[in-house]
């Protein structure tokens, strides 16, 4: 094994990855890969309850955005489905301190960080730009642009170490999430370099899912994505990316290596996108249902599920309360979408700079001058 190179034995797929809980709901104790890490949780019954409450949570969020998406109340959305595992335990696997850099589709990394799940629906609504303060939450806008995200967690990172806010067990650390497709993209390649020879305390968190909107897997890669990194010269591993204790294990402890001084590690979570791109997209046009049917086994709520109920850490009651919980939560994300004022055009150039600009200036008094020559006309 290569130096650097974390890879473990398993079944599919090849090269194996990082598993601490099966399909079926059984806990492996511990996996250790080859460089010598050994990965585990320690999860109190309470930790894995709320745990499963996360993921049904999102799962259900967002299953209500794309109703209303459908019901032409978004423009667009991008939907987490069978990714929830991957999101949640590597969200809540951050330290308040850590700051998160997401694409478009981070909506349960979003949740984890205590943000008004609200959020997005006004961003995917199209009445504002999303509407959190980054510093306040550490979690950055979501970026659409696919990969420039490393690049900027790339400079953050750099710069906390500049700041003197790294190097022990209380630092800071930054997380970049980006797809399978986002890899072959320049900018992702050119964070790996810099957080490489820099020695960044940065997580590169890659949600496989097997698809760039319809470009497979294979037109990006031909070899495992997590083996990309020892060519940049730093640890990559694949986890199940349907476990949400793999998730959090292995993202924690990439996150406190960073934290610590010891530089950047890729994670490969391996996954599947269980509906569209967006719901622009129609993926029934370049992929095969049993495709879609074999995953299902994997999914990541199941198996949480089964784990509890074999455990006897939870019942009926509970597995009843936790859904009519997040089915409150989604209709009263529904009634306050249904109320989000239109925003007025012409604030628009409001939100380009802190402070305005002459220029912006001169356009915005050009635009209300243009709105203005229609009053009266029908
Ligand atoms: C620089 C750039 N090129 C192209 C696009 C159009 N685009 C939007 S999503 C997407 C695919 C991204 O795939 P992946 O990185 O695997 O992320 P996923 O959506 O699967 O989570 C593309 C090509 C874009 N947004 N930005
Ligand atoms: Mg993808």
């Amino acid at each position: 094994m290569a130096n650097g190179e974390r890879e473990v034995g398993g079944d599919a797929p090849a090269g194996g990855f990082v598993q601490l809980l099966t399909p079926d709901g059984e806990r492996v104790d511990s996996v250790t890969t080859a460089d010598g890490t050994t990965y585990t949780v320690d999860f109190t019954d309470d930790e894995y309850r709320e745990l499963y409450r996360d993921l049904v949570t999102v799962r259900r969020l967002d299953a209500e955005a794309t109703a209303l998406q459908r019901q032409g109340e978004l423009g667009i959305w991008a939907s987490l489905l069978g990714q929830e595992a991957a999101q949640v335990g590597s969200g809540r696997a951050l330290r308040p301190q850590d700051m998160a850099f997401p694409t478009y589709r981070e909506h349960g990394v979003l949740y984890c960080r205590g943000i008004d799940p609200i959020m997005p629906f006004g961003l995917f609504r199209g009445v504002d730009q999303g509407g959190w303060d980054p510093n306040e939450f550490k979690f950055n806008t979501y970026t659409i642009v696919i990969g420039a995200q490393t690049l900027h967690a790339t400079g953050y990172a750099m710069g906390i170490t500049m700041d003197g806010k790294t190097g022990n067990a209380d630092g800071e650390a930054v997380i970049a999430y980006f797809g399978d497709g986002a890899t072959s993209q320049g900018d992702v390649n050119e964070a790996f370099v810099w957080s490489g020879v820099f020695n960044a305390p940065i997580v590169f968190f890659c949600q496989n899912n097997q698809y760039a909107i319809s470009e497979p897997l294979e037109r990006q890669t031909r070899i495992p994505l997590y083996r990309r990194a020892l060519g940049y010269g730093f640890p990559g591993v694949r986890i199940d990316g349907n476990d949400v204790l793999a998730s959090f294990a292995v993202t924690r402890a990439a996150l406190d290596q960073a934290r610590n001084g010891q530089g950047p590690t890729l994670i490969e979570a391996y996954t599947y996108r269980m509906g569209a791109h967006t719901s622009s997209d129609d993926p029934t046009r370049y992929r095969i249902a049993s495709e879609v049917e074999s995953w299902k086994a994997k999914d990541p709520i199941a198996r949480v599920k089964a784990f509890l109920t074999k455990q006897q850490l939870a019942d009926d009651t509970f597995f009843d309360e936790v859904d009519e919980a997040a089915k409150t939560l989604a209709l009263d994300l529904r009634e306050r979408v249904l109320a989000m004022p239109d925003p007025q055009p012409v604030t628009l150039f409001d939100n380009v700079y802190p402070h305005g600009s002459p220029e912006i200036a001169a356009q915005k008094a050009e635009f209300e001058r243009y709105h203005a020559s229609f009053e009266g006309s029908h």
